[in-house]
C-alpha cells in the first residue's frame, strides 16, 4: 500500500458537518466562521485584519460551506455512477469567486451584514480585493467558465478539466497611449479557493521512441518509452450551481518535476544542472499564451496541451476503476467535450491508452473513443486552425503519431469509397497536410474521432459545415449541428447588475434568474411610461458608478447621461475596433464643423487587450488613444463627444460595463466572429445593438425584433462577392468626402501630436488592401448611428426598446445552451445530490 491509497479505517466520518460557524447560513454564523478562520488559518487577531485579510476570511468560510455540497456531489456520482461531463478546455476565465458564490449560496446579505461587524463599510470593499485568475484570453474561456456554472445549476454532474497557469493572461498598461504588457501575479496573495491534491496526480510522458514487441498472447503490440516525465498535480475549484446542492469541479492541472532533484548529478557536483529538469517540468504550466484567435505554433504550447488531456483522461479511467466499473463502459460514463482544438490530441491519447494500457482492440478503442469524444469549432479564421509541425510532433508524441496515421489511414479508406477515384479529396481530408511543410490537422484529427462537431451560433455553424469542412459534412451530415453560446443571467445580471436585478425582481419576481424566459413578462409592461421612466432611472444609477470608476482609472470626467456607447473585446483588426474609432473621428469633425444637429452626446467607451505580438492591434490601441487625447482636450467637444479607452479589460471590469452601457458595438466583418458573447451580456442588461449580420448578432436581432436593433453592413455573401469582383478601398474613400476628410485629418498627424508617420501603416492598409471591409461597410456604419442619436431623442422609445432586449434576451442563457448539448450531444441527465444533515 502506498501512502496516497485510501485508508479503510471504517471510522464513522459524517458525510457532513452542521456545526453553525462551518455550515449555518445566517450573519452570526458567518461572522463566527470568519473569525475562526482569522484566527486559526490567518493567524490574525482582528483589530489588527487587513480588508485583504478579512477577504480571506471571508472566502474561506464560504468555502467551508461549498464543502458539504461538494463532497456530497462527488459522493452522489460515486454512489450512483451515471454520465459525467468531461469539458476539457485550455482555458477557464472564472472571474472572481467570491460575490458567484455568495449569490448562489443566497447569503449576500448575510455576508453583508458579518463584515460590517468588522467595521468594514460595505461588502463591496471587500470584493473589490479580489484578484481574478485570468486563465483564458477571451470569449472562448469565458464560454467554458460560464458553461461550468449551468452545468452546476441544472444539476448536472461534470468536472471542467484544465490547466493551472501561474500566470495568467497579462496584466495591460496603457503607457503614452501605447499598450504595455506585465505579468498577472494573481496567486500573490494566495488564493482561497482551490484545493491541491496532491495524492491525485497523474504522469506525464513526452519524447523519447516506440518499440514493438510480441505480448503473452501472441499480439504484436507497440509500446511508448518517453524520454521525460512530468507530474500533473490537481488543483480542485468547487463550482456551485445556484440554489442547488449540486456542486461541480474544475479540476486544473499544475505541472510538477517527477524528481525535484537529480541526484546522481547533484552527487557530482552539478548543482545547477540537478535543478534544470524540475525547472523544465513546472515551466509547462508557467504561462497561458496570450493569444487570441492566431496560433503560433510552439513546442510548450504543445506541451501543455498534451500533459492537460493526457491527466485528465487518465483521471476519468481511474475514477471508473476506483468505482468498479469496466473502462469497456468508458463512453457510459464519461462524454468528453473538445472545447476547440486545443484539446483535440485527446482522440489519440485516448486511443493510447486504450490499447497499450489497457489492452483494448483497436475496434473497441475506436468504438469507445467516437462514442465518448465531441468537438465544438470556434472560429473559421485559417490562422487559428491549429496544425503542428510534423517534425515536432513525431519528436514530442511519437506513439501518438503512429495511431494518428492509423485513425488517418481507416478515415482515407472510408472516403475513397465514397469519392473514388478522387485523389484532391484524399488530399483535402487528410489529418496529415501535405502541402508545403508536412504538419497534423488538429481539426481533422477532431473532426474524425468526434461524433459531433458544433459551431457555436447558427450562422457561424452554418460556414462550419458549408465553408470550412464541407466534405466532411457530406460524408457525415448527422455529425455537424449548432448549440448557439449563451451567457451566464447569475454572473451577468443578477451579481454584475443589482439595481436592475431588483427593479426586475420588483416586476416579475426572481424566477428569471433561473428561467430566464420568464423576463418576456416585462414586455407587458413596454407602455407603461413610469415603468419605462423606472427603467431610464436604473440605467442612470448604474452609469453613475461606471463613470466614477472611468474617472478613477483614466482622470476623464463622462456625463452619465450621455449614451454610453461601449466596445469591450479582445483588439482585432476582423473585430474592427479601428471602423468605431474612424467613425468618433467623424463624429468630431461634425461638431467642428457646425453640423452635428441631432448628433447624441456620446461617451465612447473601448477596452480589451491585443496579442503583444499582434503589431496592428497594438497600433490600434494606439490610435484609440491619439483620438481620445485630442477630443478630449477640446473645448468644443464638451458636452457632446467623450472618448475613454479602458484600461486591462477582464471579467472584474465587465461586470462594470456591462450594466451601464446603453450600445452595444458588435461591428465585426460579417463571417468572422464565430459568435460573441459580450454581444448577450449587453442586451441582457439593456443595452441596444449596432452589428452586422455576424455571429450571435443575427439570433439576437431575431429574437429582439428588427426595430430593436440597428444593422448595418454587407452580408457574408456581398463580402464574398466584393472579393470576387476586386475590391478596391481607395476607390470607396475617394467617392465619400466624410471618409476621405477623416483619413487626411489622420495623415496630417492631427491625433499623434503631429507625427504623420504614426499611423500610416493603419491608413496604408485601409486604402491598399482593407482585408476586413473597413471602408466597404463606414457608410452604412455611419447611416447606423445616425439613426442610434435619432433613437436617443426620444427616450422613452429607446428605454422602450432596451426594455424589449432586456425581456427577450431569456434564449442566450447559458441554461440553454447547456440544456441543448446534454439533450442532443452528451445525452446526460441531471443528478439530484442530497444533503443528509441540516446546513441551513
Ligand atoms: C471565440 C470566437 C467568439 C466566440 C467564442 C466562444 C476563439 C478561438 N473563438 O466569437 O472568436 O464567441 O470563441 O465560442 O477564441
Amino acid at each position: 500500500m502506498t501512502i496516497s491509497e485510501p485508508l479503510d479505517l471504517r471510522l464513522p466520518t459524517p458525510s457532513c458537518y452542521a456545526d453553525p460557524e462551518r455550515a449555518g447560513l445566517d450573519a452570526d454564523a458567518v461572522f463566527a466562521g470568519m473569525t475562526e478562520h482569522l484566527f486559526f488559518t490567518l493567524g490574525k487577531l482582528a483589530p489588527t485584519a487587513s480588508r485583504h485579510d478579512l477577504y480571506m476570511a471571508l472566502s474561506y468560510a464560504v468555502r467551508d460551506r461549498l464543502m458539504t455540497r461538494y463532497l456530497a456531489s462527488l459522493e452522489a456520482i460515486r454512489a450512483r455512477p451515471q454520465k459525467t461531463v468531461a469539458y476539457l478546455s485550455a482555458e477557464f476565465l472564472i472571474g472572481p469567486q467570491l460575490n458567484n458564490n455568495l449569490l448562489n449560496l443566497g447569503i449576500q446579505q448575510e455576508a453583508e451584514e458579518a463584515v460590517r461587524r468588522f467595521g468594514v463599510e460595505s461588502l463591496q470593499q471587500i470584493l473589490d480585493v479580489e484578484e481574478e485568475p485570468g486563465l483564458g484570453n477571451g470569449g472562448l474561456g469565458r464560454l467554458a467558465a460560464c458553461y461550468m456554472e449551468s452545468l452546476a445549476s441544472l444539476q448536472v454532474p461534470a468536472t471542467g478539466y484544465g490547466i493551472r497557469y501561474e500566470f495568467g493572461i497579462f496584466d495591460q498598461l496603457i503607457r503614452d497611449g501605447w499598450q504595455v504588457e506585465v505579468t498577472d501575479k494573481w496567486l500573490k496573495g494566495g488564493w482561497p479557493w482551490e484545493l491541491p491534491q496532491p495524492d491525485e496526480a497523474c504522469f506525464v510522458g513526452f519524447g523519447g521512441r516506440t518499440e514493438s514487441y510480441t505480448d503473452d498472447k501472441g499480439n504484436y503490440r507497440s509500446r511508448w518509452i518517453p524520454a521525460e516525465h512530468a507530474i500533473g498535480v490537481p488543483h480542485d475549484v468547487p463550482v456551485l450551481g445556484y440554489r442547488v446542492n449540486t456542486c461541480d469541479r474544475l479540476r486544473l492541472w499544475r505541472a510538477d518535476a517527477t524528481e525535484s532533484f537529480d541526484f546522481y548529478a547533484f552527487n557530482i557536483g552539478d548543482y545547477y544542472g540537478a535543478v534544470e529538469e524540475k525547472v523544465g517540468s513546472e515551466t509547462l504550466s508557467k504561462v497561458l499564451y496570450p493569444n487570441d484567435g492566431t496560433d503560433e505554433g510552439r513546442r510548450l504550447r504543445l506541451k501543455q496541451q498534451h500533459f492537460f488531456v493526457s491527466c485528465s483522461l487518465q483521471d476519468m479511467l481511474r475514477s471508473l476503476d476506483q468505482r468498479g466499473l469496466a473502462v469497456e463502459n468508458f463512453a457510459d460514463y464519461w462524454t468528453v467535450q473538445l472545447n476547440d482544438t486545443h484539446p483535440a490530441i485527446a482522440v489519440a491519447e485516448l486511443m493510447r491508452l486504450l490499447i497499450d494500457d489497457r489492452h483494448l482492440t483497436w475496434e473497441k478503442a475506436w468504438e469507445i473513443t467516437t462514442r465518448s469524444v465531441a468537438y465544438t469549432n470556434h472560429t473559421l479564421l485559417p490562422e487559428a486552425l491549429e496544425k503542428w509541425d510534423l517534425d515536432l510532433f513525431s519528436n514530442l508524441l511519437p506513439r501518438h503519431l503512429e495511431l494518428i496515421y492509423e485513425i488517418n489511414s481507416r478515415f482515407l479508406q472510408q472516403v475513397r469509397l465514397r469519392f473514388p477515384g478522387n485523389d484532391a479529396i484524399i488530399r483535402k481530408l487528410s489529418i496529415i497536410d501535405e502541402d508545403g511543410g508536412k504538419a497534423v490537422r488538429m481539426a481533422h484529427l477532431a473532426t474524425i474521432g468526434a461524433h459531433h462537431v458544433n459551431g457555436v451560433a447558427a450562422l457561424h455553424s452554418e460556414l462550419v459545415r458549408t465553408q470550412l469542412l464541407p466534405e466532411f459534412a457530406a460524408l457525415w451530415p448527422e455529425k455537424f449541428t449548432n448549440v448557439t453560446n449563451g451567457v451566464t443571467p447569475r454572473r451577468w445580471v443578477a451579481l454584475a447588475n443589482p439595481p436592475l436585478s431588483s427593479l426586475l425582481e420588483q416586476h416579475v419576481g426572481s424566477d428569471w434568474i433561473s428561467n430566464m424566459e420568464n423576463l418576456r413578462k416585462l414586455e407587458a409592461h413596454q407602455n407603461d411610461s413610469g415603468f419605462l421612466e423606472q427603467w431610464g432611472n436604473t440605467k442612470l444609477t448604474v452609469k453613475r458608478k461606471l463613470s466614477s470608476y472611468i474617472h478613477r482609472h483614466t482622470g476623464v470626467l463622462v456625463d452619465p447621461a450621455s449614451l454610453f456607447d461601449v466596445q469591450v473585446k479582445r483588439i482585432h483588426e476582423y473585430k474592427r475596433q479601428h471602423l468605431n474609432a474612424l467613425q468618433i473621428i467623424t463624429q468630431y469633425l461634425r461638431i467642428k464643423n457646425g453640423q452635428a444637429d441631432g448628433m447624441a452626446p456620446r461617451t465612447v467607451i473601448f477596452g480589451g487587450k491585443a496579442a503583444p505580438g499582434y503589431y496592428m492591434a497594438k497600433l490600434i490601441i494606439r490610435f484609440i488613444n491619439g483620438i481620445a487625447e485630442t477630443v478630449n482636450a477640446d473645448p468644443d467637444m464638451d458636452g457632446r463627444l467623450r472618448v475613454v479607452f479602458l484600461p486591462n479589460y477582464t471579467v472584474k471590469l465587465g461586470e462594470q460595463v456591462y450594466p451601464g452601457s446603453d450600445l452595444s458595438e458588435q461591428i465585426s466583418t460579417a463571417g468572422k466572429e464565430a459568435s460573441g458573447t459580450g454581444n448577450m451580456k449587453f442586451a441582457m442588461n439593456g443595452a441596444l445593438t449596432i452589428g452586422t449580420l455576424d455571429g450571435a448578432n443575427v439570433e439576437i436581432r431575431d429574437q429582439v425584433g428588427e426595430d430593436n436593433f440597428f444593422l448595418f453592413g454587407q452580408t457574408v455573401e456581398e463580402i464574398a462577392a466584393l472579393k470576387r469582383s476586386g475590391y478596391r478601398p481607395w476607390e470607396v474613400i475617394d467617392s465619400r468626402p466624410e471618409l476621405s476628410e477623416a483619413i487626411h485629418l489622420i495623415q496630417t498627424g492631427h491625433f499623434s501630436n503631429g507625427d504623420a508617420d504614426l499611423f500610416r501603416p493603419l491608413i496604408d492598409n485601409l486604402s491598399n488592401s482593407d482585408p476586413f471591409f473597413v471602408m466597404a461597410d463606414f457608410a452604412d456604419y455611419l447611416r447606423a448611428q445616425d439613426a442610434v442619436s435619432q433613437a436617443w431623442s426620444d427616450r422613452s422609445q429607446w428605454n422602450r426598446m432596451s426594455v424589449l432586449n432586456a425581456a427577450r434576451s431569456g434564449f442566450f442563457s447559458s441554461d440553454r445552451s447547456i440544456q441543448e448539448y446534454c439533450d442532443h450531444i452528451w445525452k446526460v441527465k441531471p443528478l439530484k445530490v442530497d444533503i443528509t444533515c441540516d446546513v441551513r
